[in-house]
């Protein structure tokens, strides 16, 4: 006998969700919740004279319904977390090459799919707040498995604020809005979580994580993800292994630039969840190589730092990660209450080949999220749509609110007459926990190793590129810059001198804070390439799924556009068409309200530079005029300049630069105007001429150089994310955005 069920399929979740999914159309009629008929939805029934208006009726049970529902359409919001997008798709893996360390199917077997549900969300900020706030994002698969669901609740940085569960509370206490006047919301930047963190050393890593970009990511797709804590991994020999999970996004790593989140947190606070939306629609679906860490049982105490320690990375010099398997999440969800709102994640929740470890997070977190479903869902939330498993369920769990489902028979326990419902052995499936020897005194204690707290603190600031190290510092003098207590910042910034030194006086002179003048740790001066987003670059340079604004005005080149939108596309990207209306724009050689108009998707102000990767202008002479008198495009150009961003332009749309750039940027180059030659300065592409019969050269090889066309040389730009050079040469900081 087994629970399990064979062959899966892609679509499995999403059929599995049928039944339960229903399509309003004009002739899907209007009933009550009974099912009876409403014909009319807008008149609540009253005594009336016919003229006049009479008091209401509370007969009225159909109106009385429609307010009953309404007055209670809210559920308690995720404690942390609140804030999420979703998406559905699938898992598989590359072959078998797992199977020496677990006996698990989702991680073994290559001719299965696994469906999947992800979510992902921010965590400090309510359900209504921003998405490109600073903060760690989660990252929550559920896996709709053959033996049930397995649910890797991860985030997009691998370790954590605290080393033991019982530490959450106070820390979420912390980080939240602050209790006596609810502020700030979706913000790290405040007195309390710097009071904590500053008093709480073993935060100290993750605390530098959370500075970096890494708590700025450009998209959901452009993020790695991370289980953070240790699981466990059991063959079919028996043994164990102890594992990390990793997710690492086909796009890359990227980030956005601080300036630009801070904006789009006001321009378009839905940025990320549109973003995967757009992706998904737009035939880039997002995809995740799932790797793995892993270490036998034997080498357990072989490292500097307890291996069960969420504060602390493995480092992928010592143990390397181990490619599995892909994910791709291609459909979007129906209806977000009923699935994004609805889903409800469990650590505690995984299939037989995984365990836990003795990790004093996980542990925590195995019995929270549990107990915090039935707050929000209430204790039969497994049986919701969303979240029920797609494998055979039953059990002698009986009763609580909202049980759906009806089980037949005469018995609701075990052991019974009928052996109705028995365990399920070993062979068959049933899981099983390894047989792990435990000795100890009962104690409230962490193991040796966990007192030390700022190696790997240091190795990351170690591990960075130079421009990620002057965000960090950056992001330092920004949040502490908002904690208005000195005992608040100048703690912190003593504690930073235990971090490195240097890191420690910056940014004590940036906010006023203070240095400890003798340090006592030594730096150790390692590094580790993995740890710099930069390391995550994609495989093959693609500007699959990024946004390109053109701008124009009337009189632009219309056959130099078509062409330009063409390549884009070839290449993946997404072109937007931005004009000084929403309306009609009309080419050069096309009479003003004739045929031959092109409708834009956005006008200027109807949009911002900060929503799109990168700026092209194309030529025209009438147009480039026009753009050079708008205050509002020289500001576009300005911005996309400091917020590092690819930029191209062609011809007489080269003045706009000029106008935008060139007095206070002196040494950028571009392209004369009446030559075809291609010049590509600090991440801005340039050419006199753009010859469109050359779009078959010119496709898009996404390389750069002078033998390169113009837009293989711009496509590169985007490819490569920002121009960090012209930060680091300070370029960014000469122009005014
Ligand atoms: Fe969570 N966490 N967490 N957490 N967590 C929740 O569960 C908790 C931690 C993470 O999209 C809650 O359903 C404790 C680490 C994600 O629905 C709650 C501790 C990591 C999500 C909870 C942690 C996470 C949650 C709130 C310390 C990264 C959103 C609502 C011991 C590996 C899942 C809910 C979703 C949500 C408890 C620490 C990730 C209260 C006690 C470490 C991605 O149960």
């Amino acid at each position: 006998m087994t629970t399990a069920m064979k062959n899966l399929f892609e679509t499995a979740k999403i059929n599995d969700l049928a039944p339960d999914t229903l399509e309003v159309t004009s002739k899907t009629g209007l009933t009550t919740d009974h099912g009876v008929p409403v014909p009319d939805t807008d008149n609540w029934l009253r005594a009336s004279d016919g003229t006049h208006t009479g008091p209401f009726l509370l007969e009225d049970q159909i109106a009385r319904e429609k307010i009953h529902r309404f007055d209670h359409e809210r559920i308690p919001e995720r404690v942390v977390h609140a804030r999420g997008s979703a998406a559905h798709g699938y898992f598989r893996v590359f072959d078998s090459r797992a199977t020496k360390y677990t006996t698990a199917g989702v991680l073994t077997d290559p001719s299965r799919t696994t469906p999947v549900f992800v979510r992902f969300s921010t965590v400090q900020g309510a359900r209504g707040s921003a998405d490109s706030v600073r903060d760690v994002r989660g990252f929550a698969t559920k896996f709709y498995t053959e033996e049930g669901n397995w649910d890797l609740v991860g985030n997009n940085i691998p370790i954590f604020f605290i080393q033991d569960a019982i530490k959450f509370p106070d820390f979420v206490h912390a980080v939240k809005p602050e209790p006596h006047n609810e502020v700030p919301q979706g913000q790290t930047a405040h007195n309390n979580f710097w009071d904590f963190v500053g008093l709480q050393p073993e935060a100290s890593h993750m605390v530098m994580w959370a500075m970096s970009d890494r708590a700025i990511p450009r998209s959901y797709r452009m993020m790695q993800g991370f289980g953070v804590n240790t699981f466990t991994l059991i063959n079919g020999e028996g043994e164990r292994f102890f594992v990390k999970f990793h997710w690492i996004p086909e796009l890359g790593v990227h980030s956005f630039v601080w300036d630009e989140a801070l904006k789009i947190s006001g321009q378009d606070p839905d940025f990320h969840r549109k973003d995967l939306e757009e992706a998904i629609n737009s035939g880039a679906p997002a995809k995740y190589t799932l790797a793995l860490q892993i270490l036998p049982s034997s080498r357990e105490h072989d490292f500097p730092f307890d291996i069960l320690d969420a504060t602390k990375i493995w480092p992928e010099e010592l143990v390397p990660l181990q490619e599995i398997g892909e994910m791709v999440l291609n459909r979007t969800v129906d209806e977000f209450f009923a699935e994004t709102e609805q889903v409800a994640f469990c650590t505690s929740h995984v299939v037989p080949g995984i365990g836990f470890s003795d990790d004093p997070l996980l542990q925590g977190r195995n019995f929270s999220y549990f107990d915090t479903q039935i707050t929000r869902l209430g204790i039969n939330w497994e049986q919701l749509p969303i979240n029920r498993p797609v494998c055979p369920v039953m059990n002698h769990h009986r009763g609580g609110q909202h049980q759906n489902r009806i089980i037949k028979g005469q018995v609701n326990y075990w052991p019974n007459r009928f052996q109705a419902g028995p365990p399920i052995p070993k062979e068959n499936g049933g899981y099983i926990e390894f047989a792990q020897k435990i000795e100890g005194m009962k104690a409230r204690v962490r193991g040796a190793k966990f007192g030390e707290h700022y190696n790997q603190a240091e190795l990351f600031l170690n591990s960075l590129s130079e421009h990620e190290k002057m965000h960090l510092i950056d992001a330092f003098s920004f949040e502490l810059s908002h904690c208005d207590d000195p005992q608040v910042y100048e703690t912190y910034t003593k504690l930073l001198c235990a971090v490195n030194m240097d890191l420690a006086k910056t940014v004590a002179a940036n906010v006023g804070g203070q240095v400890d003048s003798s340090p006592t740790r030594k730096p150790h001066h390692e590094k580790s390439a993995p740890l710099s987003q930069g390391y995550y670059m994609p495989k093959k340079p693609t500007i699959k799924s990024r946004r390109v604004a053109i701008l124009v005005a009337d009189g632009f080149n219309g056959a130099e556009v078509e062409a330009m939108k063409a390549l884009l596309k070839a290449g993946g990207a997404v072109p937007f068409m931005i004009g000084p209306r929403r309306g009609k724009i009309w080419p050069a050689g096309k009479s003003f309200g004739g045929e031959g108009g092109v409708l834009m998707d956005h006008h200027f102000e109807g949009q911002r530079s900060t929503l799109f990767d990168a700026l092209l202008i194309p030529s025209g002479q009438q147009s480039a005029d026009t753009l050079v008198a708008s205050g509002r495009c020289i500001h576009w150009v300005r911005e996309a300049f400091g917020h590092l961003k690819a930029i191209g332009a062609v011809g007489e749309a080269i003045s706009v630069l000029h106008r935008a750039l060139k007095l206070e940027v002196t040494q950028l180059e571009f392209a004369s105007s009446d030559d075809s030659a291609v010049t590509s300065s600090y991440g801005v592409v340039t050419t006199g001429k753009y010859n469109v019969g050359s779009i078959a050269t010119d496709a898009l090889e996404i390389v750069t150089g002078g033998e390169a066309g113009f837009m293989s040389n711009f496509a590169y730009e985007i490819s490569q994310h920002r121009c960090w050079k012209r930060e680091l040469d300070g370029l960014n900081f000469r122009v005014a955005y």
